[in-house]
């Protein structure tokens, strides 16, 4: 075991809130691209900050539905890493944790964690784009590029994909419950994002302002280095389960 995983192992073992908070490289290793990751096939020759965006959907709806669609294929042939594994055993070590995700993928869901708080919404909560009536995911998945989405059944609006959108504000409820968690956590694991975004970004943010120890899993250097008390550079695969392996190895909570 190296120094940095026996920095944040000590940390951890002796943590009773803890909160992780990850990002799109999470599901890397799952092949579900990141969000800045050149896209792919299709739809190589497109710009994925362009395209999350309402603007791009009110002048037209059936590329980017045709997008979000293709990508919902993607994670619904996707599994759950050891990442998320170990995401989900932190959960069950440590019964004071609250997981904080900017995925809109299901995987942490699928890899055991019981109610990750989805703070960019979800790929599998549809909705409609006039009237916000909630709208079921289509069966199966749409195959090519341009496809209309469905129109609401009380309005005949556009569906839209029930994700958070550059410019729109995040659900209420999962910012609140982030900020909460993060103000009240003796530590804070960030796995996996660029720190890019905001408001996201702010969440580790306010966890170091507030006192508790920061850890980064991430094998780039990102604008959280600075708020990070241990950087672990590597790939999230192989940091968390030997960093739960670190701390609770022998079945034993420290
Ligand atoms: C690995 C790995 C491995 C690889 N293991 N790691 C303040 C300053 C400047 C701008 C703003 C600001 N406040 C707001 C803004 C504007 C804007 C913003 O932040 N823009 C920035 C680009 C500058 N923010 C917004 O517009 C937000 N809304 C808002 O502010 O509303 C205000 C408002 C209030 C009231 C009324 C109205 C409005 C909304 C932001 C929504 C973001 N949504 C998206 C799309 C979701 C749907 C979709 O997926 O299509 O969310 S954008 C995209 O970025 C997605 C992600 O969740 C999010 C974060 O990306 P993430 O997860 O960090 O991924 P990547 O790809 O960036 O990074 C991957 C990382 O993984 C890298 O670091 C790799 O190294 C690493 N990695 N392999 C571990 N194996
Ligand atoms: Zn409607």
């Amino acid at each position: 075991m190296g120094q940095p995983t026996r920095d944040a192992a000590v940390p951890l073992g002796q943590a009773r809130r803890v909160v992780i908070f990850t990002g799109a490289g999470m599901s890397a290793e799952s092949g579900v691209p990141t969000f800045r990751d050149a896209l792919t096939g299709l739809w190589r020759r497109f710009d994925a900050q362009a395209l999350a965006t309402p603007e791009a959907f009110r002048d037209d709806p059936a590329l980017v539905w045709g997008w979000y669609e293709w990508r919902r294929g993607a994670v619904q042939r996707a599994r759950p890493n050891a990442g998320h594994r170990a995401v989900a055993a932190i959960e069950a070590r440590v019964p004071g944790s609250v997981l904080i995700t900017q995925n809109v993928d299901d995987l942490h869901e699928r890899a055991g964690s019981a109610a990750p708080v989805h703070l960019h919404g979800s790929l599998f909560a549809p909705r409609c784009s006039a009237c916000a009536l909630p709208a079921p995911v289509p069966d199966g998945v749409a195959d090519g590029r341009r496809v209309p989405p469905p129109r609401c059944g009380r309005c005949s609006g556009p569906v839209r994909p029930g994700v958070v959108w550059f410019g729109e504000p995040l659900p209420r409820e999962a910012i609140d419950a982030a900020v909460e968690a993060a103000s009240s956590c003796d530590l804070l694991l960030t796995v996996g994002t660029s720190g890019l975004v905001y408001p996201a970004a702010e969440i580790p943010q306010v966890a170091a302002r507030a006192g508790a120890t920061v850890i980064q899993v991430n094998p780039d250097e990102t604008p959280l280095d600075r708020v990070s008390d241990v950087n672990l550079r590597g790939p999230a695969t192989q940091v968390l389960p030997a960093l739960v392996d670190a701390v609770w190895g022998n079945g034993q909570r420290t």
